[in-house]
């Protein structure tokens, strides 16, 4: 085998622990996304649906049915143009992992394979193809739906972490007894944020995950709502100044911060970050990052300057069946990363130290911050 087989296949065969997504427990049906439709309504599908049909208005799209819009999305993206961005190559991917054909002229044969599957069944194949042994959800007890769940005494599939995510929560007048209750209830791995530029967290936050020994997840630089007529499709992105993270760490040695930037320039800047505080992990090639060409190229980055220190992808999977194509994808760009550091050793590596590296790299390290 070639050293770069050899990586591949560690790589593949690691049990991912995904630090990031937006899919949640069976436990909560009304929230559990699957299927087809779903995937082609996804987010990012129609931010390019609207790019690539200007004459459909966000409005006169979003009028439609979830099935109608799929449709479209499909037209549009799958049989007048080839499937070339990476959330379209992402569908196609998933829809050849299950047999299906991805170039198919309409949805009739993808909507009749997942009308007849059981949601107890896909969700273990999904986990199987895509390699993933346990993801954390994002929790927000301000939303009513998820809120009723926790309410009526579930308690989720272990294989699903809680996090409880603050975006909202952190609006609440009296902050502290809400952070207490919600902790003792959902029991979260971590607390996260995502913010614009990098300020200091109410001190109830600090301290909370000083108490409970939880880090303190950090998504810096999304700019909400700069298309509002795109809904959720509608976020932009910034570069932001990291020296307040600096200040954060080092005034609060004993918190750990995750820590992810949407900005390719900000990359490096983390990477710095935490090569002066330890207790910050960089994580993930989030969202606009999270492309191949910039996953090899920020995994690069990051093993220079950390060794393999960090969680280099979570996928940010809405719909369960993403998990397969984010993953596939991301491994493959990870292991070109690693084969070419591998490549730069005077001595190869043996399959021993390949194993105990890639198992850290896509779970090991989150699982040490997260606790198993
Ligand atoms: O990647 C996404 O789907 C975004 O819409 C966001 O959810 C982002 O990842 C976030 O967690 O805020
Ligand atoms: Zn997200």
């Amino acid at each position: 085998m070639t050293l770069a087989e050899r990586v591949a296949a560690a790589v593949d065969a690691a049990p991912i622990i995904d630090l990031h997504t937006h899919l949640f427990a069976p436990q909560f049906p009304a929230l559990n996304l699957w299927g087809v439709d779903e995937l082609l309504t996804y987010h990012y599908l129609v931010a390019e649906t609207l790019r690539a049909e200007p004459k459909v208005t966000p409005e006169a799209f979003f009028a439609l049915d979830k099935k109608a819009q799929a449709d479209l999305v499909w037209a549009s993206l799958f049989v007048r143009r080839s499937p070339l961005s990476e959330a379209t190559a992402g569908v196609a991917t998933v829809l050849a992992a299950f047999g299906l054909d991805p170039a198919a002229p309409d949805l009739r044969e993808a909507r009749a394979f997942f009308a007849e599957r059981r949601v107890e069944d896909h969700l273990e194949d999904v986990l199987r193809l895509s390699g993933v042994s346990a993801l954390a959800m994002t929790n927000d007890p301000t939303d009513p739906v998820e809120r009723a769940v926790w309410d009526s005494g579930a308690t989720p599939d272990p294989r699903f972490y809680t996090a409880l995510r603050l975006d909202r929560l952190i609006l609440t007048e009296d902050l502290a007894p809400e952070l207490e209750r919600w902790i003792a209830r959902m029991r979260p791995r971590y607390l996260a944020i995502s913010v614009n530029e990098v300020s200091a967290p109410p001190r109830a936050v600090l301290d909370a995950c000083r108490d409970h020994g939880l880090p303190f997840a950090m998504m810096i630089g999304v700019r909400r709502a700069v298309n509002p007529r795109l809904g959720v499709a509608g976020d932009g992105v910034s570069t932001v100044d990291l020296t307040p993270l600096e200040r954060l760490a080092g005034e609060n040695p004993d918190v750990r911060f995750l820590v992810t930037t949407l900005a390719r320039e900000n990359t490096h800047p983390l990477c710095v970050v935490a090569r002066k505080f330890a207790n910050v992990l960089p994580f993930g090639c989030w969202w606009f990052m999270n492309n191949p060409s910039l996953i090899e190229e920020t995994t690069m980055m990051r093993l220079e300057m950390l060794g393999p220190t960090f969680v280099p992808q979570h996928s940010d999977a809405r719909v369960l069946d993403q998990l397969i194509y984010k993953w596939r994808h991301a491994r493959r760009s990870i292991a070109s990363a690693l084969t070419r550091r591998y490549g730069a050793m005077p001595v190869p590596p043996t399959d021993a130290q390949i194993e105990r590296d890639a198992r850290a790299l896509l779970g090991g390290i989150a699982k040490e911050w997260l606790g198993s």
